[in-house]
């Protein structure tokens, strides 16, 4: 099979449901919803997973703290989870809920195996639990006494639970990795997890007694099951496993945006899961990888194909708090300035390698140059005078009689023609700011090709018709070519740039993209700015 044909299933973390989402939330979905756009524009079959996480003590807090259950909290939540994807037009194929009650019965399923394959014992358990990550801590985890990611004290935690040989796992973990370079990317992750793992993996606690708000152990319903171990089922419960009953729709009503044509042979487990890439956030890469990897080893299930971890937003150089009040709400920016413009500020400045800053001046710096005077104003004037020169029709393909300029425009061609390529080596980098990159390149070269080649002086000279043909023809094809590449990164502006072109998308890449894909005579629809440039002050 090709890599297009191959099916590749793309998730979400599940986010727990104690509060709203922000914008790193919204940053691991967008990156997520982007690959799956990609690939989906290339034809291949994409699965898309998105949802909430909501069991555990943390949820109880919330819960109890608004003075109502933990389910009708999360229903509220989850609503408003649904409202943010729906506004940032997120096409997530499958929204799965911890509580659903088949990824119950997986869990439970998984910690039958675990209890066969004899991996887990009862022990006194006293440890360090931080309940905003929902993790245990030892002393050495500790900053200063407190919780290395949230800085708060955790709690000292006393009960008899049953433990998961998670030690047993150090060296097949460590042989998994080394023998699947590409399982966690990118490097410098992997590294931290293999220098974790040079250090030996100790036993961990996966119930408890003290507390009831999960999924109950099978066997001794008075424990219920860790919030990570639980939450973590839920991308090989969504398939169906282990049964390949209830996919996807009959169990997600209303919940499954695209309706699935049921894979071959009925086995959506078996057909999606061999290349499953989860994209998370850093903070979560240790249980993505060290804790679920085991737990599927143990349960007798195949590791994901690949964790994709990115870093974290700050903002304006401090750490994203309530208490600071600095929270980025997606939802407001997508209404302020368009739900492109947030995707294109979180693909050109977030923390997909290292961290990163959000700022608003440099928000309104890359929206003004590179949408507004760059993407917008190329399209903009394009059109404008293909309309005013050849009467809004696509002039035939000619070469320039200048030197120059012909030059420039076989720089072009050879650009258009190595786009998909390019592309698609960045997006398997996960490399999104590059492949947006390549496509600015193709931007700022087009607008400087349309300083030097001057249509607008060109249309004044008589001698100059030919030159003015293979000007406009050009530009039309840059935005053909444009329309298609933007598609899955920034899909409003791509189907505003193609109603304004007079086309629909519906071709596939690599193929689409490529030069002289527009014929003769095609008629373009209407010219309307595509970004109106932002006045306000870059701090404002
Ligand atoms: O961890 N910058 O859920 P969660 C970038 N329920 N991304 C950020 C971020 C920031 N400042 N803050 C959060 C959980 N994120 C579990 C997951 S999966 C089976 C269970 C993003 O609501 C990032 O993706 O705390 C991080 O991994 C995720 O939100 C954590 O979301």
């Amino acid at each position: 099979m090709t890599e297009l044909q191959r099916p590749i299933y793309i998730t979400t973390p599940l986010y727990y449901v104690n509060d709203e989402l922000h914008i790193g939330h919204a940053t691991t979905t967008v990156y997520a919803d982007t690959l799956a756009r990609f690939w989906r524009s290339c034809g291949r079959p994409v699965l898309l997973l998105t949802g909430s996480d909501e069991h555990g003590q943390k949820i109880h807090k919330a819960a109890t703290a608004a003075g109502t259950t933990p389910r009708g909290f999360a229903d509220r939540i989850v609503g408003k989870f649904n409202e943010l994807w729906e506004k940032l037009d997120v096409q997530h194929d499958i929204f799965i809920r911890t509580t659903d009650p088949f990824h119950e019965a997986a869990v439970q399923k998984v910690f039958e195996r675990l209890k066969a394959a004899d991996l887990l014992y009862k022990s006194a358990y006293k440890a360090l639990y931080c309940v905003e990550c929902e993790t245990n801590y030892t002393e050495k985890d500790l900053l200063d006494g407190a919780c290395p990611v949230h800085k708060t004290k955790p709690q000292v935690v006393e009960e008899e639970n049953y433990f998961f040989k998670l030690s047993a796992f150090t060296e097949k973990l460590q042989k998994h990795i080394e023998s699947h370079p590409d399982c966690i990317v990118p490097e410098p992750r992997r590294n931290e997890i293999l220098g974790k793992l040079r250090e030996g993996l100790n036993d961990t606690s996966v119930t408890r007694v003290q507390f009831d708000w999960g999924v109950p152990l099978p066997w001794e319903p008075k424990h219920v099951i860790w919030v990570w171990t639980d939450a973590l089922v839920n991308y090989i419960s969504a398939l169906g496993w282990p049964d390949n009953d209830h996919f996807p729709t009959d169990e997600f009503p209303g919940r499954a945006r695209h309706q699935h044509a049921t894979p071959p042979g009925n086995k959506p487990f078996e057909y999606w899961w061999p290349e499953a890439v989860h994209i998370v956030g850093k903070d979560i890469l240790w249980h993505h990888s060290v804790i679920w990897w085991s737990e599927l080893l143990g349960a007798g299930v195949q590791p994901p194909k690949q964790v994709f971890a990115h870093g974290w937003w700050q903002v304006e150089g401090d750490k994203m708090s309530k208490t600071l009040g600095n929270v980025i709400r997606p939802g407001d920016i997508a209404d302020k300035y368009g739900r492109d413009a947030l995707r294109y500020h979180i693909l050109r400045e977030g923390p997909q390698r290292g961290d990163s800053d959000w700022r608003h001046a440099s928000f309104v710096t890359r929206y003004n140059a590179d949408l507004a005077n760059g993407l917008g104003n190329l399209v903009n004037r394009s059109l404008n005078m293909l309309n005013k020169y050849f009467d809004g029709e696509v002039p035939a393909e000619c070469k320039f009689e200048h030197e120059k300029l012909e030059g420039l425009r076989q720089d072009l061609i050879g650009h258009v023609n190595d786009l998909s390529d390019r592309l698609l080596a960045d997006v398997r980098a996960f490399d999104l700011n590059a492949a947006l990159e390549q496509i600015w390149v193709l931007v700022r070269d087009s607008n400087a090709f349309v300083n030097e080649a001057a249509p607008f002086k060109l249309a004044k000279d008589p001698t100059r018709k030919q030159d003015l043909q293979a000007s406009m023809h050009a530009l039309c094809e840059v935005l053909h070519a444009l329309a298609y590449a933007l598609k899955p990164f920034l899909p409003d502006a791509a189907q505003r740039i193609a109603d304004q072109l007079g086309i629909d998308l519906a071709e596939r890449l690599p193929a689409a993209l490529n030069w002289g894909r527009l014929l003769p005579g095609h008629k373009i629809g209407t010219p309307a700015p595509l970004f109106a440039r932002l006045d306000e002050q870059a701090n404002g």
